[in-house]
């Protein structure tokens, strides 16, 4: 039997599983996935073959390094550079490297949800790139938004990579760009990382490795739950689904309950019953073509300045503008 009652409930996550847990369908969001062991994860995964999201985007960065640094400091002598969700700052790093190495005056405002990450972003950068002046802020995305803010009359150049925008459904992305809209003003830029529909076999063998990175990564937000709230899940009893509809371009992860069974969260004080092949819904990872994004951008208030594609045709950064 479900508990009913809901307990005091402190931090988010407590609330947010505890509502995902006792809802039908089942769910649980992806931000949770990113504690250390999360982010080691994901990393592997950006270094797996068959992730081509990193690749590509690294050949875009590269392939233009030189006219997206002059358009950042168009018009401009300083700005900064926000990223959000910054990760490892892997792909930023060759921009990083040639706006340091050709004296562009700016400053790097790395955001991300893990301390842990940003604290080896900025250990890296102080070895590799000393010159560039670092500034880390941890919270989601729509906690910091005010941090983005906060230098009125610097200009802002706002980063947001790796196709995170990608693991919002279409309504939460309108209004996290609105809202990121309405902190810029009008030489402010905003450079955006969107993983292209595609062959969807490309797309599933992403998301469903050989290896199994994947499947743990996806099942390390029930690790979590059982180290942080007490729980008791049994990872064996749980398998990876990955599906992918190519008219929609939504890529979606699944835990599959492989047998009825019970666990309990100690701290939540639940119990949670699975039904044999009950599902949690854990990520959505969005592919987009260029008519979806221009419909998000016009009702983000957004104006196209640019966009850059692979040679592949499977990744592309688009420059928007107030
Ligand atoms: C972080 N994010 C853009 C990744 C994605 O592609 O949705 C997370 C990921 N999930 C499974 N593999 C990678």
């Amino acid at each position: 039997m479900q508990e009913l009652i809901a307990p005091a409930l402190e931090t988010q996550f407590e609330k947010d599983v505890y509502k995902g847990l006792t809802d039908y369908p089942k769910h649980l969001s992806s931000q949770y996935f990113y504690d250390a062991t999360g982010d080691k994860l994901f990393q592997d995964i950006m270094d797996m073959p068959e992730y081509y999201l990193t690749d590509r985007e690294f050949e875009i960065l590269s392939e233009n390094t030189e006219e997206i640094a002059q358009l950042f400091a168009q018009g401009n002598a300083s700005f900064k550079l926000t990223e959000l969700g910054a990760g490892d700052g892997m792909k930023t790093k060759i921009l990083l490297k040639y706006l340091s190495e050709n004296n562009f005056d700016f400053k790097y405002q790395p955001i991300d949800i893990s301390q842990n990450a940003l604290d080896g972003l900025e250990k890296s950068l102080r070895n590799e790139l000393p010159q560039v002046l670092v500034e880390t802020r941890q919270g989601t995305y729509f906690e910091t938004l005010s941090a983005i803010n906060a230098e009125n009359g610097t200009k802002k150049v706002i980063l947001f990579l790796g196709s995170n925008i990608g693991n919002l459904l279409h309504p939460q992305a309108m209004e996290f760009l609105r809202n990121i809209q309405e902190v810029m003003q009008k030489e402010d830029l905003l450079l955006v990382g969107f993983d292209m529909k595609k062959n969807p076999q490309i797309i599933l063998d992403a998301y469903n490795d050989p290896k199994g990175i994947t499947a743990t990564f996806n099942k390390n937000v029930l690790t979590r739950i059982n180290r942080e709230l007490d729980g008791n899940f049994n990872l064996d009893k749980f398998r990876h689904w990955e599906v992918y509809n190519p008219e929609s371009g939504t890529a979606k992860s699944y835990l599959v309950a492989m047998e009825g069974h019970t666990v309990t969260l100690e701290k939540l004080d639940l119990q949670v019953n699975f039904e044999a092949w009950e599902t949690i819904h854990t990520e959505i990872s969005q592919k987009y073509d260029d008519r979806t994004i221009k419909w998000l951008a016009d009702r983000a208030g957004l104006k196209i300045v640019t966009e850059f594609g692979d040679a592949k045709g499977q990744y592309k950064n688009y420059v928007f503008r107030r």
